[in-house]
């Protein structure tokens, strides 16, 4: 790895978002296209950040210091990749469901998606279906992820598959849930495409669904 890359992607895996939006600028003053910063420096630190908090080497705190200080590098790489028509890995629409405020683990999901190099659509939370619709109908996206952090708003995640059906949207998307009180086996029951225990795990699951 070109050392300016192996230097950001250093300060990702430490969680110095200052180091990082150096490298970052490093990087672009030295010829560096914003591309290969992307894709050689940024999404492989948070790769290697979701591998070690699969493996219990980082904690959800660990995970959250490096998903920001990776933000901080995407946020000077974004308006110029905005311009240069970059493949992203995929679109998604992602919300927290109808009553439920809980979004901390969301927006964890957001960022490491964000790593993954997906171009993320986040309606915020307490989301009702029609929102989804709406949200799907406007940005076609390849992927809906829906978080839920109480058992009594896990059905909203049933009834915005029942409302994007009745839209005529369902067979458009792939649908992933996410959330403490939810399980592959509700998954299932409701008749989403996947499940995912934790951010790292979204990510490679979106990933999954996305490849040809
Ligand atoms: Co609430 N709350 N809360 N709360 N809260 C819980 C969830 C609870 C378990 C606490 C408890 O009683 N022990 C309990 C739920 C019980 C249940 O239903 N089984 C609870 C309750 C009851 C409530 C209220 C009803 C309390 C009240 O008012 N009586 C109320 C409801 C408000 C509402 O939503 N309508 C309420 C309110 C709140 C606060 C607003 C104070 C605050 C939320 C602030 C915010 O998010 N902006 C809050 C918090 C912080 C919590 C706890 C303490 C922490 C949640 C959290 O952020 N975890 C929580 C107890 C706990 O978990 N220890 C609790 C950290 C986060 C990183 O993890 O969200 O699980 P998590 O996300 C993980 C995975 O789940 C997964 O990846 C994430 C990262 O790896 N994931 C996905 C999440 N979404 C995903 C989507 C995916 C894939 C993976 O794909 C799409």
């Amino acid at each position: 790895m070109i050392e300016q890359l192996q230097y950001i992607f250093d300060a990702i895996i430490n969680g110095e978002a200052g180091d990082v939006s150096a490298g970052v600028q490093t990087a672009l003053d030295s010829g560096i296209p914003a591309d290969d910063i992307l894709k050689q420096g940024l999404i492989p630190a948070m790769k290697e950040v979701g591998a070690k908090f699969e493996s219990g080497e980082f904690f959800v705190p660990e995970m959250l210091i490096s998903a920001r200080a990776m933000q901080t590098g995407l946020g000077l790489l974004k308006p110029i990749l905005a311009t240069a028509e970059i493949k992203s890995s995929g679109k998604i629409v992602i919300g927290t469901v109808e009553g439920d405020l809980h979004d901390i683990g969301k927006n964890l999901v957001v960022m490491m998606l964000e790593g993954a190099g997906f171009e993320m659509i986040d309606l915020g939370s307490d989301v009702v279906p029609e929102k989804f619709v709406e949200a799907v109908r406007a940005n076609q996206p390849d992927i809906v992820a829906m978080s839920a952090l109480l058992t009594t708003t896990m059905p909203s995640m049933k009834s915005t598959i029942a409302a994007l059906k009745t839209a005529g949207l369902r067979d458009k998307v792939k649908i992933i849930i996410g959330g403490a009180p939810v399980s592959e086996d509700y998954a299932g029951e409701i008749g989403a495409d996947g499940y995912a225990s934790d951010a790292s795990r979204a990510a490679n699951l979106a990933q999954e669904l996305c490849s040809p």
